[in-house]
């Protein structure tokens, strides 16, 4: 393998770089052998690819093994356990798919300054093998190099660009006060004063409804009682696309796709849904657009923002909004379902939260704006919620330059992943990470690295402003509104479906503020 020599020979690190002591403590130059500068004492030199630990010399047998500790459903588990089992940073092969793999936040670091121009992430081939197969273009999700820049650009303006947010808060704010009154109709009409349910088919039709009214500047009525069955069938396929991808991810979708196996069926049977739907709501702004004048002066949304700027054709403008439609569901209604699951469990914060959100409420008078800088625990919560239950497993990148970890060389071209799931539980990086603590935010601690639920720099998740202004609002919502508190003491933990779910139902009861005491 020509790689493992690599140790030996000049490495390229840019040039604001040279001479400079890395995060690993070890200072680099072609000419000598690193040294740890750090701890003089024990004058290591940089060590090979080749002697990082982990599993990576038999992909199949690995592979296996795999599949019968049932790592489609526990990947993040896996993780976590390799990395005790192996220190801060392992190598990995299963299947065909190698990968180094870290966990410290100065490592991420590392990473990040060495993604590259064209930062590019571990590729869902079931998800580009669809589009392949039924000749749909590939949005700014699966996009790559030159094509995914100059996209990306265009649509950060529309999407998540500071001057866009206001744009949202309004739309936002509207979905959130109806989501409300539908709990509180629920309540009522239960006769006992409070509501105890599953939320999560709520919180998926919240989700919808509001990264809807963001794309397309016009509601689908998803909180009323009766809803259009076409936008109960999205949801639910995004629920099946996202169950066949992951066991996918380690065998070939084409090979899949030869032999007719049932996963794959399901899978295009799903995307054919998610695209049919966002396909109607295209179609149906595009035809009002051609209709109307233009005069109006209200915010039309992200989709007619896109198709009048005319800097995108309308089949990457049609990709990139499906990827933001489909995206937008699960993410950020698991996210809330988590955060209300630990507000239940933590009563004393849930009243800490209600005091920050009646404060700013009262200072604001209206300026829901305003108010939303004004609830830093509430923001806290949310990144809370991200630590202990991210939506991502890992962060991944293909570096474009050698760098060293751990001491460790690594080639240009490896597939470095952060075990995101794994840091956020790391009692080396988080101080008690067992316990739920959003003011663990706003102290001094480092928070260095260490917030990435959404991914770090120009790949980042582009849906991350509305996501987290669709978050905000809700629990500010519901905190002015109702407590939410749980039956028995039941612990949930996360399975893998590609992204990380509650591995079972998480039942809550909803109690109005005035009358639950
Ligand atoms: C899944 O080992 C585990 O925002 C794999 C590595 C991997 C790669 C890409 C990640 C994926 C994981 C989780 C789900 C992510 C995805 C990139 C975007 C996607 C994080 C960690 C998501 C949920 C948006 C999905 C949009 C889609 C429905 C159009």
């Amino acid at each position: 393998m020509a790689r493992c020599r690599v140790w030996c020979s000049p490495v390229t690190l840019p040039l604001s770089w040279r001479g400079e002591l890395t995060t690993s403590g070890v200072r680099y130059s072609s000419s000598m052998p690193a040294v740890r500068q750090s701890y003089p004492e024990s004058t290591s030199v940089v060590r090979p690819f080749n002697e990082i630990p982990g599993l990576w010399k038999n992909g199949v047998a690995n592979l296996y093994n795999f599949w019968k500790l049932d790592g489609f459903r526990n990947l993040h588990r896996i993780m976590a356990n390799n990395f005790n089992t192996f220190g801060p940073i392992y190598r990995e092969k299963i299947g065909y798919y190698e990968s180094v793999n870290i966990i410290n936040p100065e490592d991420a670091a590392i990473l990040f300054k060495a993604e590259g121009y064209y930062p590019k992430r571990l590729k869902v081939e079931p998800w580009t093998s669809y589009r392949d197969y039924r000749n749909h273009k590939y949005g700014v999700l699966l996009k790559d190099g030159e094509d995914w820049r100059s996209n990306r650009v265009i649509l950060n303006k529309e999407v998540i660009s500071p001057k866009v947010l206001g744009n949202f808060v309004p739309l936002l704010d509207e979905v959130g006060q109806d989501f409300v009154a539908r709990v509180h109709k629920k309540i009522e009409r239960s006769g006992q004063n409070k509501w105890t349910t599953d939320l999560s088919h709520e919180l998926f039709k919240y989700a919808l409804e509001s990264v809807s009214s963001v794309l397309y500047g016009e509601r689908l009525g998803l909180m009323l009682d009766y809803i259009d069955p076409d936008a109960q069938h999205f949801i639910d396929c995004i629920t099946v696309m996202f169950k066949t991808t992951s066991p996918m991810l380690y065998i070939p979708p084409g090979l899949l796709r030869r032999v007719g196996a049932k996963v794959w069926r399901d899978h295009v049977e799903a995307w054919d849904g998610i695209f049919s739907q966002a396909d109607r709501c295209i179609q149906n702004i595009y035809r009002r657009l051609r209709q109307e004048t233009g005069t109006s002066n209200k915010y039309p949304g992200v989709l007619a923002s896109l198709l009048m700027l005319d800097k995108l054709s309308i089949e990457d403008i049609k990709a990139s909004v499906t990827e933001l439609m489909a995206g937008g569901v699960d993410t950020t209604s698991i996210t809330l379902l988590w955060t209300l699951y630990e507000l239940a469990r933590h009563p004393n914060l849930q009243e800490e939260l209600r005091a920050e959100v009646a404060a700013a409420r009262a200072e604001t008078q209206g300026d829901i704006q305003e108010m939303l800088r004004r609830v830093p625990l509430v923001k806290g919560a949310l990144k809370e919620t991200l630590r202990l239950h991210p939506v991502a497993v890992s962060l991944q990148r293909y570096i474009t330059e050698d760098i060293i970890i751990q001491n460790y060389h690594i080639p240009s071209g490896t597939l470095v992943q952060l075990g995101l799931y794994a840091m956020g539980r790391d009692p080396k990086v988080f101080l008690r990470p067992e316990q739920y603590q959003p003011s663990r935010w706003l102290r001094t601690e480092s928070h260095y690295f260490r917030s990435l639920g959404f991914g770090f720099g120009p790949r980042q998740c582009l849906g991350r402003r509305i996501a987290e202004t669709e978050m905000q609002l809700f629990l500010i919502h519901m905190l002015e509104n109702f407590r939410v508190e749980k039956q028995r003491q039941v612990e949930v933990q996360s399975t893998f479906e590609l992204i990380l779910l509650p591995e079972k139902p998480i039942v809550l009861t909803v109690k109005p503020l005035q009358s639950s005491r």
